[in-house]
């Protein structure tokens, strides 16, 4: 692919001091070299969430014609178990927590990417390309103290995105409403809106004190501010007009991205879909409700499903679907109770959003991080399974590369070959991190420093990996991480002890014994 793509570089060049040598037809082939790339990233969808990664109960069948037509990843990762930093390192190319300011962000947070950093938009735009945010930002707005009644920047039009039609952090924070390119859509200028997240205003009701107005009850956190009968995190006022409706954000988002496409089609973009689902509150549009018999969760799954299916179909109905690299993966990985009643212990049944995998969302084990990842690319990707070690961090370098472009993120690899499916080598080494503890894979073994803290988040339920011990894993072999080899294997733990420090610094695991994490 290298060589290909470099020669196109080579012949562009030489296309414009030969001039007349060089025929149309020839020239006009140059430019569809430079496939649109869109990312499709969902927002907590687990390993296990989709049928193509083995899930018997739950089917999502146009996720599954993606992973089967093109190239599953079984080792494919998100570089955090969070959402903020897990898009900061996709979007930056570099590690999160070399940034100490990357944990799940309010509403009101500063935008976490400087303006002047590299990032994968501004790579892609570099080269020619459009580029587009649709969905759930989630990496800060502004600079401190933002008046949302005005354009709010810097934000991702500032930091690569042409076009940003978005909310600004989770669907259970305020602002409950969208942006686009840095102004709240349908705002009503007589019924200004404001947002906190410290206190209350006056007379606005919230779901700590006015448990009867709820919908959705809340089972902790998520007691501000009530929208849609949903109480969130945070407190808003006014700005009723432009309020979202939980209902029809998947349909929102979607025609935003339909929209895109449909008008950018003419020259190369890079789209980033970033759909919401499924984060809570799980609030599926009526057509979805009871369709997975599993309860809210379940229905939101095959409504990002649906939507999936609905953009490839326009993709493919604009004629550009062969010329369009799809990726699709997830954030961070699954949770259940993340804060409301909505049935999705209880609905269960034999679902395992994790697959195989141990912990979840916010965990150092496997399911935190290790998340679906698929590329797709028709008539380019041949359909593969590979166990290559991919992570989101890459998709920056690699995407560079494809370009001839020599732009490189700081700890995003060139790892294109496996992205394409034609080379099972990914990345040698990766560090992931879960709520700021951080973890080292290094071919098929894992290790996770001792860290403080409550072995089970009660709250989620969810096995966040805290342990006195080291704990040292081959996960080719054990994949459920039930066999800790730290004690019977003492050179492989030196070996990756010291390959920690290489990478991490020698302070950060002396000091990781003390650390006193949530
Ligand atoms: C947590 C929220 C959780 C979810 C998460 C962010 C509470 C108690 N929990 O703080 O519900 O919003 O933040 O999720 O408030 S993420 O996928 O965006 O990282
Ligand atoms: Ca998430």
């Amino acid at each position: 692919m290298r060589n290909k793509l470099g020669k196109i570089a080579f012949s562009t060049a030489a296309l414009l001091s030969l001039g007349a040598c060089q025929t149309k037809k020839e020239s006009k082939k140059e430019e569809v070299k430079k496939p649109n790339v869109v990312v499709i990233c969902l927002d907590d969808l687990g390993y296990g969430d989709v049928s193509a990664y083995g899930g018997k109960v739950l089917k999502t069948p146009n996720i599954d014609k993606l992973a089967n037509e093109g190239a599953l990843f079984t080792d494919g990762y998100a570089t955090s178990a969070t959402c903020t930093p897990s898009r900061y390192g996709l979007l930056t190319g570099r590690y999160p927590w070399r940034n100490k300011d990357a944990k799940i962000l309010p509403g009101t947070a500063p935008l976490l990417i400087k303006t002047d950093q590299m990032t994968m938009p501004k790579m892609f735009r570099k080269n020619g390309y459009q580029t587009a945010l649709v969905g759930k930002w989630h990496l800060g707005l502004g600079t401190g103290i933002v008046d949302w009644n005005q354009r709010v920047s810097p934000g991702p039009n500032e930091v690569g995105f042409d076009y940003a039609f978005y909310m600004a952090a989770t669907a259970d924070r305020v602002p409950t409403v969208y942006l686009k390119d840095g102004k709240v859509e349908g705002l009503d200028p007589k019924d200004p809106i404001y947002v906190s997240y410290d206190k209350n205003y006056d007379g606005e009701p919230t779901g700590l004190n006015n448990p009867e107005m709820l919908m959705m009850k809340w089972h902790h956190g998520h007691n501000g501010t009530i929208v849609n009968g949903v109480p969130r995190i945070g407190f808003m006022k006014g700005g009723k007009a432009a309020r979202w409706n939980d209902e029809t954000m998947a349909n929102v988002f979607l025609a935003q991205a339909e929209d895109y496409i449909k008008t950018h089609k003419n020259k190369p973009f890079f789209l980033y879909y970033a759909l919401e689902q499924p984060h809570v509150p799980r609030v599926p549009n009526p057509k979805f409700v009871g369709k997975s018999g599993l309860g809210p969760r379940g229905d939101v799954v095959l409504e990002a499903d649906w939507a999936i299916g609905q953009l490839v179909n326009t993709l493919d109905k604009e004629g550009i679907l062969e010329n369009t690299i799809i990726v699709v993966t997830s954030d961070n990985g699954p949770v259940l109770n993340d804060g409301y009643y909505d049935d999705a212990v209880e609905k269960l049944g034999e679902h395992k959003p994790w697959g195989s995998l141990r912990g979840g969302k916010y965990s150092l084990y496997e399911a935190g991080a290790r998340v679906p990842f698929i590329t797709y690319w028709k008539g380019h990707i041949k359909p593969v399974v590979s166990d290559a070690i991919v992570c989101q961090v890459d998709l920056m370098s690699s995407f560079a590369h494809m370009l001839g472009s020599d732009i490189i993120g700081p700890d995003s690899e060139n790892i294109l070959p496996a992205l394409l499916g034609e080379s099972k080598k990914g990345r040698e080494t990766l560090i992931t991190e879960a709520t700021s503890r951080t973890l080292l894979r290094q071919g098929n073994w894992i290790l996770i420093p001792p860290y403080q803290g409550k072995a089970v988040n009660e709250f989620v339920d969810i096995e966040v990996g805290n342990d006195n011990d080291y704990q040292l894993f081959n996960v080719k072999e054990d994949i459920g991480q039930q066999h800790n080899l730290a004690s019977s294997n003492p050179e492989k733990l030196e070996e990756m002890k010291k390959l920690f420090i290489e990478l991490r610094g020698e302070d950060y695991l002396k000091n990781v014994e003390k650390l006193e994490l949530k």
